[in-house]
């Protein structure tokens, strides 16, 4: 009986212990695979603070944009909007038309850009062979996913098919909002985030403060650095209406980040960090261009 007794109290105990680590829910997983030129992702998940595991089994870099649809908007009016943006890219690879001349079209077409952001985060740029997990509160709706990092040859990867309808639901499911190790805060003009950190698994809170006026906000990506690594040239490449902008090979090795979100929102970004030289930047207009270096010992 004795026995009985002592092995009940373990067990309660045991779970006990259980109990008090699922005391924070976290956020859902959703597990994405990004290749040329598609996501294999589900068609339907539920409402609430939503990690997006991405690997890339690719050859290409990939990201994945999340962009609500609106009452009214189909996934046919985005895809058109992407090859409207892929013409202008031609004309410009020709010498056809200026820099300027790409902004007043985009401008015509989508109106005029101010620093309201409608995307919804997702993960952000992946190298070949890794993974990057992003989390961001999405509320029930339709939602396109895409990425619109360039083929060797010039064309965008959703004109090429990477684009999907996403619809969340709203069933309940307690989602949290996971805890944050590091909070890097996005202005227009700087990056604050620590200058060294220890190497180990982080989970980074990104706060969105501000956002400049542009069709791009202040999102997040991280860099591994060597030693002739330029940012000036990454932020280039960063700029899709660079010529080169955004076509695959990249100069730099990413491991991934998280897209904008709107003014006053939070996302999270979570990675396992070894030693090493490393660097956050945004993927803006080069005008804007900004980064923040750091070491991780
Ligand atoms: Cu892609």
């Amino acid at each position: 009986m004795r026995n009985i007794i002592i092995s009940l109290s373990i067990f309660i105990l045991l779970l006990s212990g259980c109990s008090n680590n699922t005391d924070k829910n976290g956020p859902n997983i959703v597990e994405i695979v990004a290749k040329e030129y598609a996501f294999e992702s589900p068609e339907k998940i539920p409402a609430g603070w939503t990690r997006f595991r991405m690997v890339n089994e690719g050859n290409e870099e990939h990201f994945m944009l999340i962009n609500p649809l609106s009452e009214g908007i189909s996934i046919d009016a985005i895809r058109e909007g992407g090859r409207f943006i892929q013409g202008l890219h031609n004309q410009y690879d020709k010498d056809l038309i200026t820099k300027e001349d790409i902004y007043d079209s985009l401008s015509t077409a989508f109106g005029k850009p101010n620093s309201e952001v409608n995307y919804n985060g997702g993960p952000g740029f992946v190298s070949m062979g890794h993974t990057t997990e992003a989390t961001t509160y999405l509320e029930p709706g339709r939602y396109v996913i895409e990425c619109y990092i360039r083929a060797p040859n010039g064309v965008q990867h959703n004109v090429l098919g990477m684009m999907k309808l996403l619809e969340v639901t709203d069933n309940d499911t307690s989602s949290e909002a996971p805890d944050a190790d590091e909070t890097i805060v996005l202005n227009n003009n700087n990056i604050i985030a620590e200058d060294s950190l220890e190497k180990g698994n982080y989970t980074f809170a990104i706060d969105f403060k501000e956002h400049p006026e542009g069709y791009i906000g202040n999102d997040i990506h991280l860099v591994q650095l060597n030693g002739d690594t330029e940012l000036d040239t990454v932020a280039k490449w960063m700029d899709v209406f660079e010529k080169d902008g955004l076509v695959s090979p990249a100069p730099v090795k990413f491991l991934g980040g998280t897209h904008e979100r709107p003014k006053g929102e939070t996302a999270y970004f979570t990675v396992d960090l070894a030693p090493g030289e490393y660097a956050w930047i945004s993927e803006l207009d080069f005008s804007d261009r900004k980064w923040k270096k750091f070491t991780v010992k």
